[in-house]
């Protein structure tokens, strides 16, 4: 054991009022008491229709809310029950989510994209008994109900359907919902501010795709610490671009709560296309933009950029995976007054951790290399082979605060793991902070791979790839691909039987194929299959992704 003692970094802005209310209550102050926000407008906007232009008020988002309350109630669904919400970002996923805090049920929001195998995953382990859904999706969830440890009766499984759209009549739909008579917010004051209000899933460190609970308290700290420290948004001022899924934690932190906060108008598009982005921040004079690294990288390529009146933009914000300097700053002089900022952040940390005033990022020298200082309400730790290194020295970035997650659900082995003695939430990145406070993420050291900031929990797609007849083991790493400024994903596998030239690309290309029938697009073995004798392994029997790692540089390079 080291007798060094802990080198605890602090966030250099103020420390805000932490409240104890709801999410709901804390965003909607005008509804009751509890929230250190003022009363807003309730005619301003809040959600608007990327596409259709249709708006949602605050008043329509408070009104909506407490009818969706007894009409969930009315499907015997309430406090403490669990919703998994899966669909794009769209109108009615909004209502849905502000119905269920109303409602006082969990939500557990899920990838648009997800296969059959990943949504049962996520219906069985977050315990759900009511799910809302795209329409579009329905026939993913006929292909999961077998999967599925426990049945969601049909009147449970509510579509995400506008008015006008013809649904199957088996089920409820929002529209339906909001026609009840408006019922009671649920409280969370108290302790019971500390029950879980959101729960999306992440692999963290290692291992599958878990269940991670953040807490009424952990988002309401950390809209405070946002409004505090740093990254404002002003009401009457900023419009933001709401392209990132609300239903990962990055855009549902950044893209949807933050706004609402703030007063600020959302102009949701439910995903990322570059002519449908370009064209929304024209004609809403979008001011903040929230984005990821490959998006920069297509901006940055792209014949569109010139044909559009882009200058309202202030802010972009980089997040959920690196972004090299230099691309950074090229994209910093793509839009003329546009200052480009990178943010870092983590699903177990509510979300961000690292992040800065778009003024201050004039102390970096013009460089955005660096993903800013540590917020409010952070304390840091930069850990190198288990002791406390100081300033300008590499180690993995340890963090403890108000906005660190309850926990793994129904996972206590994995919590322990990764939040450790003293409430240290261990990131798994590798990080250096400057004299400024300025910190600089180098290096990830967990299994994760990120391919356009969505996470591939690589144990994941190994389990999956291990039921193939023809593999016996199997090591998955991602590569990185400078083009598109992302990882891929790539498998190592060691097959049955003899092997030729044919065979050996023939089986590549088939299980990369098979793979892709399972998963979410963003999970494909887009880094290719490759087949080699054995899969490196420590003694314990670890894949030793380090060396995986340095094999496929070596063959990217070759
Ligand atoms: C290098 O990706 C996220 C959250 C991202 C986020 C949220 C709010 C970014 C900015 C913001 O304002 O969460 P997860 O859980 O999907 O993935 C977390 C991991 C980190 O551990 C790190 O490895 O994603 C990687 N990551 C980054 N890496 C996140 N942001 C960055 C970054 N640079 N800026």
């Amino acid at each position: 054991m080291s007798t060094r003692p802990a080198i605890i970094f602090e966030s250099p802005y103020p420390q805000p009022f932490l409240p104890n209310t709801s999410v709901f209550h804390y965003l909607f102050p005008d509804t009751v008491g509890g929230s250190p926000l003022a009363p807003l407008d309730p005619s301003l906007p809040a959600y608007i229709d990327g596409l259709d232009g249709r708006v949602l008020s605050r008043a329509d988002v408070v009104d909506g809310a407490l009818r969706l309350a007894t009409g969930v109630r009315s499907l015997g669904v309430g406090r403490g029950d669990v919703a998994v919400l899966w669909g794009l970002n769209s109108l009615e996923w909004a209502h849905a989510l502000y119905g269920c805090f109303a409602a006082g049920v969990t939500v557990s929001p899920a990838n648009a994209g997800y296969s059959a195998g990943e949504i049962a995953h996520q219906i069985n382990n977050s315990g759900a008994s009511i799910l809302f859904i795209c329409p579009s999706l329905l026939p993913v969830l006929e292909a999961a109900r077998p999967l599925l440890t426990r049945a969601i009766p049909a009147d449970r499984v509510v579509l995400l359907a506008r008015e006008a759209q013809a649904v199957p009549a088996a089920h409820p739909t929002i529209g339906g919902l909001l026609a009840s008579e408006p019922g009671e917010a649920e409280r969370f004051d108290g302790v019971n501010a500390h029950d879980t209000a959101v729960m999306c899933y992440s692999s963290g460190t290692t291992g599958l795709a878990k269940g991670v609970e953040t807490t009424h308290h952990n988002l309401t700290s950390e809209l405070q610490a946002l409004n505090m420290g740093s990254r404002q948004l002003v009401s009457g001022v900023d419009v933001i671009l709401g392209v990132l899924p609300f239903s990962h934690i990055y855009g549902l932190g950044m893209n949807f709560l933050q706004p609402a906060a703030m007063g600020c108008p959302v102009v949701v598009l439910p995903r990322f296309t570059e002519v449908a982005a370009l064209a929304a921040i024209e004609k809403y004079r979008i001011t903040h933009a929230l984005i990821v690294p490959p998006i920069v990288v297509t901006l940055l390529n792209s014949t569109n950029v010139q044909h559009y009146d882009l200058s309202s933009l202030r802010t972009v914000v980089s997040g959920a995976a690196p972004l090299g300097g230099e691309i950074a700053d090229a994209f910093a002089r793509l839009i003329p007054g546009v200052v480009m900022l990178q943010a870092y952040g983590n699903t177990e940390t509510s979300p961000v951790v690292l992040t800065a005033h778009a003024h201050e990022f004039a102390e970096t020298e013009g460089s955005v290399a660096t993903c800013g200082k540590l917020l409010p309400t952070y304390q840091a730790r930069v850990v190198a082979d288990g002791v406390d290194v100081g300033v300008g020295e590499r180690g993995e970035l340890w963090v403890r605060g108000p906005t660190v997650m309850k926990g793994y659900l129904h996972n206590a082995e994995a919590t322990e793991n990764a939040i450790v003695r003293g409430g240290w939430y261990r990131t798994g990145d590798i990080v250096v902070v400057n004299e400024g406070g300025w910190y600089e993420v180098v290096d990830r050291v967990k299994e994760l791979i990120k391919y356009k900031g969505f996470q591939v929990p690589p144990a994941e797609l190994e389990a999956l790839v291990l039921q193939h007849p023809d593999v016996i083991d199997v090591g998955v790493v991602g590569i990185y691909d400078r083009a598109q400024a992302t990882e891929l994903p790539r498998a190592y596998i060691v097959v049955r039987g003899e092997l030729d030239a044919r065979r050996e690309a023939a089986l590549a290309t088939h299980v990369a194929e098979w793979v892709a029938g399972r998963v979410a697009n963003h999970k494909k073995l887009r880094g290719g299959v490759c087949i080699i004798d054995a899969i490196p392994k420590s003694a314990s029997g670890k894949i030793l992704r380090k060396e995986l790692r340095v094999r496929a540089e070596a063959e990217i390079k070759d």
